[in-house]
């Protein structure tokens, strides 16, 4: 059984959802960089202070400050770890197959939840986070297409890249996960 995964995915694909999902089942360390962002904003931190302006705006927050958060979670103690939005450009990447070498944790494989962008507007305009409005999501769908999905190919050519079609119920999109995962 793999246990070391990663979520890559447009925004509204579902990474969260199903990174939620199978960490729970397996007792694996859940580590999303946007909910770990979000609780920093909530308690009002000097770094939550600090990114609240550029989430709202739907833009990438800075790869050092990112990277942090990261690297203090994958030290925990744990059976095994999920992360679910990082990285998101070549340069988060890099420094995470370092930060995975210095661990000696190498990534084992990578879902690349695939979704046609009507499907996931609609979806995250019926969710309706702040980030969720209608001119935020057309700039974190125009990144994602510039930054993050030059990743796809990157994955695949290390051979991790797990294929699934994010277009269809919860359920059955678990079920292929969990197929894929021995
Ligand atoms: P994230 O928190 O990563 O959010 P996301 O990409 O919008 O969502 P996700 O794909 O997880 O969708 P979800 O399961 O929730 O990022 C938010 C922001 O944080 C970024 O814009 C950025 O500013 C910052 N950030 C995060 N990571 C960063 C990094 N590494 N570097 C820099 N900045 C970073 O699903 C969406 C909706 O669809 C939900 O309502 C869900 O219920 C629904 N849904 C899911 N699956 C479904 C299905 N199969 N059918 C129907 N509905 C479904």
């Amino acid at each position: 059984m793999k246990k070391h995964i990663l979520f890559l995915g447009a925004p509204g694909a579902g990474k969260g959802t199903q990174a939620e999902l199978l960490s729970q089942t397996n007792s694996y360390l859940h580590l999303s960089t946007g909910e770990l962002l979000r609780k920093e904003i909530e308690m009002n931190t000097a770094l939550g202070i600090q990114v609240k302006d550029i989430m709202n705006r739907g833009e990438l927050v800075s790869d050092e400050l990112v990277l942090k958060i990261v690297r203090q979670n994958l030290l925990k103690d744990n059976k095994g770890w999920i992360l679910d939005g990082y990285p998101r450009n070549l340069s988060q990447a890099n420094s995470l197959n370092e930060v995975l070498n210095e661990i000696n944790q190498p990534l084992e494989l990578v879902f690349y939840l695939d979704i046609p962008e009507e499907v996931l507007i609609k979806r995250l305009l019926l969710r309706g986070r702040k980030d969720d409005t209608e001119e935020t999501i057309k700039t974190r769908v125009e990144i994602y297409k510039k930054t993050t999905e030059p990743l796809i190919r990157y994955f695949k050519d290390l051979s991790l890249l797990e294929y699934i079609d994010a277009d269809r119920d919860l359920k059955t999109i678990s079920s292929d996960i969990k197929l894929k995962m021995a």
